[in-house]
């Protein structure tokens, strides 16, 4: 009788052991597959283009995760995306580079019944020639480039891309790592247009580029760590970029130059191949929200294309270069050149590896 108590203990005890492991690997089953069942948007932008504040609270909406990768400028999101690059759920593109993708067929044409705030955009903003009726893609933001400049060490008033030029200024000056923007600043410089594709024109501007290269610190698309250390004094930059410099450190100045530059649409737009389409809607819709979208903007310092937003801003800057003002001056919008694009890849790596 005592051996069988005992024999029935151990076995007890086993049986509990058993049990307890049991629910032990259950339980990391569990809380392993949790995650899992979070799904992970991909979004693939240029870099700080949204508030953690706004995708924090939408990763909460949606359990879900936002996955953020970065590229410098529109040609490299295009070659990234012709090579054969899927997996993003949502892209950021510039006006010019919705065209390219859309001519070759890499984004999705959208489903507006699943997007009810794009009521929320302003008119300019949805029928844009590079997307008639915005049917592959919605505006996010708008601005221009232009020159931002710390008036403690510039000390005269800027006004004209010629600053660049001058010799005071050596080794200060920071250009926007892109083609079209750097190479459309020299052809501005020489009163061409930022489109061009007469090969003389974009020789002339190479060279130009040349001539400016030995005061060029770096070629960066977010200069604000160097501005603000010191080591860059002028900066080719965005509009926005160079607002938020301001907003904190009110000695600096940002002017688009008297012969003109580029003003931008950039907009979200779901690539071909998006594993999670229906998040992607989600998400874009939820950035449409007034309410979101002056967050962006306050934070950001873009102006928005969103017209439910505007008796909502309280921000004097923001408010001066709010959805009205938008004045197109000697500024271009960038165009897609196509095949043409080629003669600018050439003038522009000759020009930086020279
Ligand atoms: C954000 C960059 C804005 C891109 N850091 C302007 N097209």
């Amino acid at each position: 009788m005592k051996k069988f108590l005992s024999f029935a203990f151990v076995v007890l005890l086993a049986g509990a052991w058993g049990f307890l492991k049991f629910k032990t690997a259950k339980n990391e089953m569990e809380s392993a597959a949790a995650p899992e069942n979070r799904r992970t948007l991909h979004v693939y932008a240029m870099s700080d283009y949204f508030p953690s504040e706004v995708i924090k609270e939408f990763e909460t909406a949606n359990n879900c995760e936002v996955k953020y990768d970065n590229f410098s400028n529109n040609e490299e999101l295009l070659a990234k995306l012709q090579a054969g690059a899927r997996g993003y759920d949502i892209i950021v593109p510039s006006d010019y580079a919705v065209r390219a993708l859309i001519e070759s067929k890499l984004i999705k044409p959208l489903d507006h019944a699943k997007l009810p705030n794009f009521k929320n955009l302003g008119r300019d903003f949805t029928e844009v020639p590079y997307d008639p009726g915005s049917k592959h893609s919605v505006a996010y933001t708008w601005g221009t480039s232009g020159l931002v400049y710390n008036t403690k060490f510039v000390k005269e008033p800027v006004e004209s891309w010629d600053v660049l030029f001058k010799k005071e200024y050596v080794r200060k000056i920071a250009l926007l790592d892109d083609s079209r923007e750097v190479l459309g600043a020299m052809l501005r410089k020489l009163g061409y247009s930022t489109n061009t594709v007469n090969m003389d024109e974009l020789k002339a501007a190479k060279e130009l580029l040349l001539k400016l290269k030995p005061s060029v610190r770096l070629f960066s698309s977010d200069p604000k760590q160097h501005l603000l250390s010191g080591d860059v004094w002028i900066a080719h930059t965005y509009s926005g970029d160079a607002q938020q410099i301001i907003k904190d450190h009110p000695e600096y100045k940002y002017i688009t130059p008297k012969e003109g530059g580029v003003i931008f649409i950039d907009a979200m737009a779901i690539p071909e191949g998006a594993p999670n389409e229906d998040l992607a809607y989600k998400f874009i819709n939820n950035i449409l929200q007034p309410e979101v979208g002056l967050k962006i903007t306050e934070e950001l310092r873009y102006s928005s294309p969103n017209t439910a937003l505007e008796s909502l801003l309280k921000d004097e800057t923001l408010k001066a270069s709010s959805i009205r003002k938008v004045q197109l001056g000697k500024l271009e919008f960038l165009k897609d050149l196509g095949a043409e694009t080629e003669k600018w890849d050439r003038a522009w790596s000759e020009a930086k590896t020279k």
